[in-house]
């Protein structure tokens, strides 16, 4: 049996000129995301990452089983654990785990095992990915849920961008002691990524090639 439909009625229909400068100003305004390294430790209130997360939640993922869970963590004992077990790993992928290839290709950006921003930032984000959809002690198979996650996590991204805080992926390797961390240590979850948040501290820079982006051309074709 096919499941009721609504009628669309939150679409908001625009004129082609309209559209077009839309779409302009949001490539001016996604084009000044930079990811931070350096974060103030200034506070941001939860209301604001609580809406940050409901944006999130509303991307597009398959059959709306919506197979994500957020922690967001803004205690300092917890902030502190992550720091001290996420540089032990980047120590070890710093020493050498990395290849000499990928160290190569990490040069313009200046990074090192180095991650006081694990502390200093207000807000870390843990984003995990889930397998299965548990419902009131059902199992349910998830699907796409790389793709998924991947896709709530842009939203996120661009969530925080909006509201005007700065950002920083981090995908320490293997990331597994975040599910400890977070008491998501369970067989159906996989942490996927962690997002920092928070103001950019005064001194903040990012690396000058971080700027240079593909052309159109380069990116893409129209056919
Ligand atoms: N996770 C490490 C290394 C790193 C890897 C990539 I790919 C980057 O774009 C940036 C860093 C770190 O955080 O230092």
């Amino acid at each position: 049996m096919t499941q009721a439909h609504l009628p669309l009625t939150d679409f908001i229909e625009y004129s082609a000129a309209e559209m077009l400068t839309r779409a302009q100003d949001n490539y001016q305004q996604v084009k000044r995301r930079h990811s931070i390294r350096a974060f103030s430790d200034r506070a941001v209130p939860q209301a604001i990452i609580e809406q940050c997360i409901l944006a999130a939640g509303t991307a597009p993922n398959g059959a709306n089983h919506q197979p994500w869970h957020f922690v967001a963590i803004n205690r300092p004992d917890i902030k502190m654990q992550i720091r001290q077990q996420a540089e032990a790993l980047e120590q070890a992928f710093y020493a050498g785990r990395a290849g000499a290839e990928w160290l190569d290709a990490l040069k313009p950006l200046g990074t090192n095992a180095d991650k006081p921003y694990l502390e200093h930032a207000p807000w870390l984000i843990a984003v995990f990915s889930k397998k299965r959809m548990e419902e009131a002690g059902e199992q349910k198979s998830n699907y796409y849920v790389h793709e998924s996650v991947g896709i709530a996590t842009g939203f996120l991204i661009q969530a925080l961008h909006h509201a005007g805080l700065g950002t920083l992926t981090h995908t320490p390797k293997p990331m597994s002691f975040l599910s400890k961390v977070c008491g998501r240590d369970n067989d159906n979850e996989r942490p996927y990524m962690l997002i920092i948040a928070g103001y950019p501290a005064d001194d903040a820079t990012i690396p000058q090639h971080a700027v240079q982006k593909k052309s159109l051309d380069e990116i893409c074709d129209f056919i």
